[in-house]
């Protein structure tokens, strides 16, 4: 019988999640609600204990048609007549358990890294649980903390050797990031099966209702999680939407919510205003609910970062992954010291980004190089040549299943299928403040009108934003950096309203850009 693991839940019978509630009941609703297979896990009670509950969960699950597996215990499992086992590392062997319980038998196996997963299934494992996914009071002694990397990892690597073997992750997952843990972990060739949730089922008032989400969550991925629809691979083709994308921005004047530093505010409002966005400068977590359900973009942007700032910008995150909606990030000077890095991990281990930008340094430190140390938070000399560059844009967008933008002279762009080099812009760039921040307001407009594919959205973007940094700059009346800003601003103005009268679009046709074999 094909087993679906897509929701699969793990009871806890401790105070702290359980509660007064009834683990059956809870079981029974949970099931009601979209669970789609349950292990009973008790690590406290007696063997006669653990019998009588076994059979009471088994009569409920057998009612529904569903599989109960009980931890660990494969004489428990014997004796309530369940469908199989879930072992640790520590636990029974395989080989064992599999004499035991017979072939028919469903026996998980926990496994926390590339070579314990190889193991399991080599050894008959009929599922691998991955993880800890994230750190979970649950269990606080877990071994390891693998993120969607590692999960992705051990799925690509297995994928050559045992293809079909069904995978859960666990750990830390819940309703608020169950849909990136699905979507960000997923290799090439195999993706998860299911996710296994304890507390956020378990410690829920509604169980039913709690079960209810993640199902819907499970099965309906938004568009920015979507499998990617055949994209566009033409050049031409991609540079001749841009105008388009352009005018789009300008006539729907998506919210640009920005979470950026404190030297930036103005500059940044004053380029979403000219691109024709609606910005709004928002550094409260409380209030991005409401403002993610505008329809607009968030950029999270961590140049002046403060403790508070980054409890902030995660309720702000979580809030716009729960709805799907488009998220830049732009971890200024994250290789600078210590707290940076250690913000940039929290911020990317909560939440799903569409795009990350940043100079060199900054997507090395993204990358995870150690040795990146970055002075302030300008970029420093380069230390990679462009095919270097262009390797390290495509191998993080795969990894993080999103757009990267590394900055520079020349910028790399990669969706991890197609990587671009663009060389537009002005150095008069380098010479004001806030030139990478408010690219990335602007490329953040861009991605709430074109979800669809957005690494577009971002070319478009860019171009834009450099393109009209180059005219301005060849104006006359341009001196210095001083006056190259008030122009700068008026030749975003001048595009957009040029876009928006359906004029000529001969500003394009300055796109230095190619499309690069990496
Ligand atoms: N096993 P929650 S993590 C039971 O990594 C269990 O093997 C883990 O609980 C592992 O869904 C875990 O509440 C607890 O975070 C998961």
């Amino acid at each position: 019988m094909a087993v679906d693991y897509s929701l699969y839940l793990v009871t806890d019978s401790t105070k702290p999640i359980l509660g007064n509630k009834d683990l059956a009941r809870v079981v029974e609703e949970a099931i009601e609600g979209g669970v789609t297979i349950v292990q009973y896990r008790n690590k406290i009670n007696d063997t006669a204990d653990l019998i009588r509950m076994g059979k009471r969960l088994h009569e409920i699950t057998e009612k529904h048609g569903v599989p109960l597996l009980i931890n660990d215990r494969v004489d428990v499992a014997l004796a309530v007549g369940a469908e199989g086992v879930h072992i640790g590392q520590d636990d029974i062997d395989i080989r064992t358990a599999r004499k035991i319980l017979g072939p028919d038998a469903i026996i998980g196996v926990t496994a926390c890294s590339l070579s314990e997963a190889i193991v399991a299934a080599g050894q008959g494992a009929t599922y691998l649980g991955l993880g800890t996914v994230f750190a979970t009071p649950t269990k606080a002694d877990a071994k390891s903390i693998i993120g969607t990397a590692g999960v992705r990892t051990i799925l690509h690597r297995v994928s050559s050797v045992h293809e079909a073997i069904p995978t859960v992750a666990i750990g830390g997952i819940n309703d608020s990031n169950v849909q990136r843990v699905l979507f960000q972990s997923k290799a090439p060739k195999k993706g998860l099966n299911g996710v296994a949730i304890v507390s956020n089922i378990m410690a829920a008032e509604n169980p039913r209702g709690a079960a209810t989400i993640l199902k819907n969550l499970i099965t309906n991925l938004p568009t920015t999680m979507s499998p990617k629809a055949q994209q566009n691979t033409d050049l031409k083709e991609m540079l001749s939407q841009v105008p388009s994308i352009v005018k789009e921005v300008g006539e729907a004047s998506p919210l640009c919510h920005n979470m950026t530093n404190l030297v930036v505010q103005n500059f940044s409002a004053n380029v979403a205003l000219c691109i024709g966005a609606s910005p709004i400068m928002a550094n409260y977590g409380e209030e991005a609910a409401d403002l993610a359900n505008l329809g607009g973009a968030l950029v999270v942007n961590m140049g002046t970062v403060t403790p508070a700032g980054v409890l902030n910008y995660t309720q702000a995150i979580r809030a716009y992954n729960e709805i799907g909606r488009p998220i830049l990030l732009d971890p200024v000077g994250a290789g600078a010291t210590a707290v940076r890095r250690k913000s940039l991990k929290t911020l990317m281990s909560n939440g799903y980004f569409a795009v990350i930008k940043g100079n060199e340094n900054e997507i090395k430190t993204v990358w995870g190089e150690s040795n990146t140390q970055q002075k302030g938070v300008d970029s420093g000399a380069s230390t990679s040549d462009d095919e270097e560059k262009a390797k390290l844009v495509k191998d993080l967008a795969i990894r993080e299943r999103n757009v990267i933008l590394m900055t520079g002279e020349t910028d790399f762009l990669s969706d991890g299928q197609r990587t671009l080099s663009i060389a537009n812009g002005s150095p008069y760039l380098e010479c004001i403040t806030g030139s990478g921040c408010t690219l990335g307001t602007t490329i953040a407009a861009f991605l709430a009108v074109c979800e669809g594919d957005k690494l577009l959205a971002a070319l478009a973007g860019i171009l834009m934003f450099e393109i009209a940094a180059e005219v301005a700059a060849e104006r006359e009346d341009v001196q210095g950096p001083g006056t190259f800003v008030p122009a700068f601003l008026d030749e975003l103005y001048v595009i957009t309203r040029s876009s928006a009268h359906g004029e000529e679009h001969e500003w394009v046709t300055r796109a230095k850009v190619e499309i690069l074999d990496v």
